[in-house]
């Protein structure tokens, strides 16, 4: 197997197919503060078991990834410590008492360089592996990832991380409207809300995959030389 050799995974609407040389795994917002308990979003009020359950397959996927020296990137939502980067209208909506920015039990809320901030010990980048910190949900707007793609001949996304109906929505649509494919693993992302986990599936893959393909990590594993 050369890493230009094409690999086919079922999945809906039907079978992705990639070349690990232009493919990469994109992990979206492992961080403590939306996946520990005590952190921010525990904190909203959300159970955080319902993300948690994708730390092991996820860690599982990444162990294989890793050891066939395949291209990994990691993403975290947050701002500047000077917050100039946080709108106005990010920080004030949904009226939390908590806002970005506060003092959390995990240093300052969303903020870059704090401890919540920060990806969850089992996923943590290695050495090597890109990081992109993002303002936004989507994990294109106001980041150099589309010219880290561009620059390392990166055509495909598998996607795994949190939150299903968020973060790896928005950046899967943001994905292919800049021509990339996207295949999102239904075990290895995750909501606090199980009808908005199914919901941003479902709007991912429906219409022939209007905006890219639903698999699993275990059939994506199994298709692995
Ligand atoms: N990463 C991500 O999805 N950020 C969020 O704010 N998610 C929510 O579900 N709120």
């Amino acid at each position: 197997m050369t890493t230009t050799d094409i690999i086919t995974v079922e999945a809906e609407p039907y079978s992705f197919a990639f070349s690990a040389a232009t493919c990469a795994l994109l992990v979206i917002d492992m961080q403590r503060d939306f996946l520990e308990p005590g952190g921010f979003g525990e904190m909203l009020g959300n159970d955080v078991s319902a993300l948690r359950r994708t730390i092991e397959p996820n860690q599982r996927l990444l162990a294989v990834w890793r050891a066939k020296g395949w291209q990994v990137i990691h993403t975290r939502e947050g701002h500047r410590p000077d917050l100039g980067c946080l709108p106005p209208a990010k920080k004030i909506r949904g009226r939390a008492p908590a806002k970005i920015g506060d003092p959390g039990p995990m240093g300052r809320i969303l903020v870059r360089g704090e401890a919540g901030h920060d990806i969850i010990p089992e996923l943590y980048p290695q050495a090597g592996e890109v990081i992109i910190d993002k303002p936004g949900k989507g994990a294109f707007y106001a980041t150099d990832l589309h010219a880290i793609m561009q620059n390392r001949n990166i055509q495909q996304l598998i996607v795994t991380g949190v939150t299903t109906e968020v973060c790896v929505n928005t950046t899967v649509r943001e994905a292919n409207d800049r021509g990339y494919d996207c295949l999102v693993l239904q075990d290895c992302v995750g909501s606090y809300f199980p009808d908005m986990h199914e919901a941003g599936l479902k709007m991912i893959k429906e219409q022939g995959g209007i905006f890219g393909w639903v698999s699993h990590s275990d059939r994506l594993l199994a298709a692995l030389p």
